[in-house]
């Protein structure tokens, strides 16, 4: 008995060594050690051995599995650590292999005319103001000397949410807001940044919804000169140091005199398609404040004056890159998009 277990033993250790893979091991474990296995068997027929010969045949018997046990746990180890082997060195990487270029985005160009607007403003000593989109009629028309069923209100046709309530169709409610802030006490300084919006069909240079920069200035003797003098280093700036500026009357009820400003070509005033033959090109529109905006936003008309100008980003984007159709700033075609890329 003692011969045929040794020999199971030796048996059953060389075929875990043999085994090639996980499931030969697996095998060779339920052969031997198995319900069905001859180690088990054994220890069934203990029962009929004498009582000397059970405790010794016992041990016998522990001594022959745990052999098995440990040399199939051996064997599991090494196959275990082997199919790890295996699948690092199928997967491995391939350091040489160039990697996947990554697309850098950019600004988009109207964020771009934005910014460098701003930029300018702040050099000359404003500060960013902004006010709401959805706006109350008082700020975007009344305290702009625009009471309700004044005709110039058909300048602006306008998106009412509520009699009271519209999306605002200019950035000049933020003047107001911001006058009243400063509780009849000049200077103020300010450049409001933001979307508007108007019940325009949208067409190569209209859209329903676009960007305004507004500009405000209240102080003491600001005079007519200081917004003519700071349109044209804006102009010069924007589009380059041979452009001039020309002011032409206009109207708008909040300000007094009112000016269209026009930018001269870039053909240098022979006249092309761009200025459609005139030499010029309209950017913005401005004038000094009204006396009786001044008063509304509680400000002393005979005491303080002040400048105002508004203009549209996209318009302005549009000559600077020379782009036909307003519509390109919104399809989002990247092909349009990344004519605009960061490294210029
Ligand atoms: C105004 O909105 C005045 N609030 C500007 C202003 C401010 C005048 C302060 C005086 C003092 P206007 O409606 O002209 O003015 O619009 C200003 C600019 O917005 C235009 O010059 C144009 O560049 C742009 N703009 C107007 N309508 C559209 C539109 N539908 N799509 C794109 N740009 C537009």
């Amino acid at each position: 008995m003692e011969e045929q277990l040794k020999q199971l033993q030796d048996e059953a250790v060389m075929k875990a060594a043999a085994a090639q893979d996980l499931k030969e091991l697996n095998d060779v474990r339920v052969a031997y050690l198995g319900k069905k296995g001859p180690v088990t068997e054994v220890l069934k027929g203990m029962g009929r051995l004498s009582a000397e010969e059970r405790p010794k045949m016992g041990a016998l018997v522990n001594v022959v599995r745990e052999a098995i046990t440990k040399a199939i746990e051996t064997k599991q180890v090494s196959l275990e650590s082997e199919a790890i082997q295996k699948q690092l060195a199928e997967e491995s990487i391939d350091v040489t292999l160039p990697g996947r270029p990554v697309k850098l985005g950019g600004p988009h160009p109207l964020t771009r005319v934005t910014e460098e607007i701003e930029d300018l403003f702040i050099g000359m000593g404003y500060t960013v103001a902004e006010g709401p989109e959805v706006e109350q009629d008082y700020y975007n028309f009344e305290a702009l000397n625009l009471p309700k069923g004044h005709p110039a209100r058909d300048m602006q046709d306008t998106f009412y949410l509520t009699p009271e309530l519209l999306m605002r169709t200019h950035t000049s409610p933020v003047q107001v807001r911001t006058m009243l802030k400063h509780e009849g006490k000049g200077p103020v300084k300010i450049i409001c940044p933001g979307k508007v919006y108007r019940r325009d069909s949208d067409d190569a240079t209209h859209s329903h919804q676009f960007n305004q920069i507004e500009g405000l200035v209240v102080g003491e003797n600001i005079r007519m000169s200081d917004l003519k003098g700071t349109l044209d280093a804006f102009a010069k700036k924007m589009f380059g140091p041979d452009r001039e500026i020309r002011l032409r009357p206009s109207f708008f009820p909040f300000t007094e005199p009112s000016v269209e400003v026009d930018v001269s070509c870039m053909c240098g005033g022979k006249g092309c398609s761009i200025c459609k033959g005139t030499g010029w090109i309209e950017v913005l529109g401005a004038g000094m404040v009204h006396p009786n905006v001044l008063e509304m936003a509680g400000f002393d008309s005979t005491v303080y004056s002040g400048f105002a100008f508004g203009m549209g980003q996209e318009r302005i984007a549009m000559l600077k890159y020379g782009v036909d159709d307003i519509r390109h700033f919104y399809t989002n075609d990247l092909r349009f998009l990344q004519q605009f890329s960061v490294h210029e």
